[in-house]
């Protein structure tokens, strides 16, 4: 296992799509595949995709979802899709298809993942001098907001639970954490580091403080053109009681079903 699944959850981004910087990834990184999950676009992603992944069918790959279904499913599919062949990849990432974080990160990932036994790196946006982390205010706030009660939550020290990057190592655990669909749509990444704790509760998982690490990114951007509403955080709040519930039962993902290739345990 050498090789890296990326995948890129798309949601009518015909226009936010930079190509180019794919292209170039793939010529720098052969290793590195990307997997596109079109969720039920209604612009033209799904032809811009298409055409894309044609070009270099080893490294790219076009999946579409039968309807919308949100990003933790696109992103849950893929993920799925891609440790089908559990053997080929040895990580597997998911990565916002505007590029918020760049490209040039994810060897970044795959190297800090290979440079020790952590599990997960998350990409983490801290402010700093000498970093170029761009937010608009009022997100960046809520955002802290949101990031403390996710912290309070888990009770897991995590400083930014929403950034739209993050790696896996092809584990057990991390293959039982994707198999089920999640409860909740745009806070899945909080459900995902509470079923690992679950796993981990249960004696079924490695320990996530000490296998996960947060990377603070170089440089994040805010790129026009989100899909987030303010109806959404309102939502959010509400996805936050159902994590709450998931916790309080504490009932993890089921076993892996052995006649599923990407769920063997
Ligand atoms: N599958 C799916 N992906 C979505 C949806 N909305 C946004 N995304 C994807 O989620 C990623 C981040 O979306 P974006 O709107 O930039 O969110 P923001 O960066 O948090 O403001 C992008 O790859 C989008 O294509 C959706 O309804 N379904
Ligand atoms: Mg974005």
């Amino acid at each position: 296992m050498q090789t890296t699944a990326v995948v890129v959850p798309c949601y009518n981004e015909e226009k936010r799509l930079h190509l180019d910087e794919f292209r170039k990834a793939t010529e720098a990184h052969p290793a590195i595949h990307y997997f596109f999950v079109n969720d039920g676009s209604t612009d033209k992603t799904a032809e811009v995709l298409q055409a894309f992944c044609e070009e270099n069918p080893a490294q790219l790959y076009y999946l579409a979802m039968p309807q919308n279904s949100g990003k933790a499913e696109a992103v849950r599919t893929g993920v799925c899709h891609a440790l089908q062949h559990e053997n080929q990849y040895e990580f597997v990432a998911f990565w916002d298809a505007d590029l918020a974080t760049p490209l040039s990160d994810v060897p970044t990932f795959v190297e800090l993942l290979q440079a020790t036994n952590h599990n997960i790196v998350m990409g983490s946006r801290v402010k700093l001098l000498g970093r170029n982390v761009q937010r608009q205010l009022m997100r960046h706030y809520l955002g802290r907001i949101f990031a403390t009660c996710a912290s309070f939550l888990l009770k897991l020290p995590v400083y930014d639970t929403q950034c739209g990057a993050k790696m896996f190592r092809n584990t057990p655990e991390i293959r039982r954490a994707f198999s089920e669909p999640f409860r909740v749509d745009w806070i899945f990444d909080v459900e995902l580091l509470g079923r690992l704790l679950l796993l981990e509760r249960q004696g079924e998982g490695a320990k996530v403080l000490e296998t996960t690490i947060e990377y603070p990114l170089q440089t994040w951007t805010d790129v026009p053109g989100s899909k987030v509403r303010p109806a959404h955080f309102i939502k959010a709040g509400f996805e936050f009681f159902k994590i709450a519930w998931m916790m309080f039962r504490g009932k993890p993902p089921a076993p892996l079903a052995s006649n599923n290739p990407h769920q063997k345990s």
